[in-house]
């Protein structure tokens, strides 16, 4: 197991490289060219740049997070062909320096997404980010994009870049017409280009799960349960084609049973990476906040979940994911230092405990 910890870059992130290095356990970062919009090349001296600072502060940057998917190729539109172009330019490049798992998701229209990014938890006063799905039925996907960047301390959320977001609404009605087959088959064209460059340079791709774990806005998704990622892994099968299991993504809905995914994904080599964190289910079925990693905190077991990847995945990279705000940070939603290197050091000690008892 190799344990990383998130990071955006010196002008994107709250948090410093020599921070990240701090936390007991970390060997890597999963990096990203912030600035980069979905559909561009990444070159090689940008790709050096950001890997040397890495390097220089004694840090591996095996994973990137994420090269995001252009609109036009979930959308199946006849410019695609140039993007998926480029992104295996990318792939290409990356490869060159080092970065062996590319994490990415292939939601429409919008990643991770919450109805309220910092929800007081009165017992203790942090703040957890927060999801009720009456909530979101009262706004509209413009009113949701409009809240979050006003809440989000003048980060911009990976995933809900402006330019992605300035023709939100066109986009939507371009998916109007779409179901999860043609989702599917545009999905399939993407793998089928990218994943034999895959092989050939040594990365594996690794998508990420729907966040929340469930179909939003009436758009097409199919990575929120098993089924669909057993259809996704069939689309181009390879063992560059892999999952990023997320368990708090995954764990938002009650029908999924984390390490019994785990199992199953792993026994078949196809976890490329992890994402470990822990979420409470409040109540109603599509209810939940974000806990602290703890299984004492939420609702998931972290032990049996860590058991699990030690059984069929211990090469695997893990991070923690997503944090409370404690101690007065203020940073990311989700990305703050504190809670996060918390959860490493819980996730390492569940580890050291696990490989010692075998
Ligand atoms: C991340 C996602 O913050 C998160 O929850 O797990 O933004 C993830 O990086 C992307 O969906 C992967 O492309
Ligand atoms: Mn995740």
């Amino acid at each position: 197991m190799k344990m990383t910890f998130r990071w955006f870059g010196a002008s994107s992130d709250s948090v410093s490289l020599q921070q990240i290095r701090q936390i007991p356990g970390i060997t890597g970062v999963m990096g990203v060219l912030d600035a980069k919009a979905a559909g561009e090349v990444w070159t090689e001296a940008e790709i050096v740049d950001y890997v040397s600072q890495l390097h220089a502060a004694g840090l591996e940057c095996e994973v990137i997070e994420s090269v995001n998917v252009h609109e036009d190729i979930k959308l199946g539109l006849p410019s695609r062909n140039r993007y998926i172009d480029n992104y295996i330019t990318t792939i290409r490049n990356l490869a060159k320096y080092g970065v062996k798992v590319i994490i990415y998701n292939f939601m429409p229209v919008l990643d991770w997404l919450r109805t309220d990014l910092a929800r007081l938890n009165p017992e203790d006063g942090s703040y957890s980010m927060f999801y009720d799905d009456q909530d979101l039925g009262s706004m509209t996907p413009v009113d949701l994009v409009r809240r979050t960047a006003e809440h989000s301390n003048g980060f911009t959320l990976p995933g809900w870049e402006p330019e992605r977001l300035a023709d939100l609404e066109r986009v939507m009605a371009l998916y109007a017409q779409m179901d999860e087959n043609s989702l599917l088959q545009n999905f399939t064209y993407f793998l089928d280009a990218i994943i034999p460059v895959c092989e050939e340079v040594g990365i594996r791709m690794a998508c990420h799960p729907d966040d929340p774990a469930w179909p939003i806005f009436g758009l097409p998704r199919l990575a929120h349960d098993q089924a669909g990622f057993d259809r996704i892994l069939a689309a181009h099968d390879s063992h560059a084609n892999t999952v990023c299991l997320c368990t708090g993504s995954l764990g938002s809905n009650v029908h999924n049973n984390i390490p019994a995914m785990i199992r199953h994904f792993g026994q078949m080599d196809r976890i490329g990476a992890m994402h470990v964190r822990n979420v409470r289910h409040l109540g109603a079925e599509r209810r939940f906040c974000e806990s602290a990693h703890l299984s004492a905190c939420g609702d998931l077991d972290m032990y049996e979940i860590m058991k699990a990847i030690h059984e069929v995945c211990p090469d695997t990279y893990i991070r923690p994911d997503h944090g409370r705000m404690i101690w007065g940070e203020t940073g990311r939603p989700g990305y703050g230092l504190y809670d996060r290197a918390l959860g490493a050091c819980y996730l390492s000690g569940l580890w050291e405990a696990i490989s010692k008892g075998h």
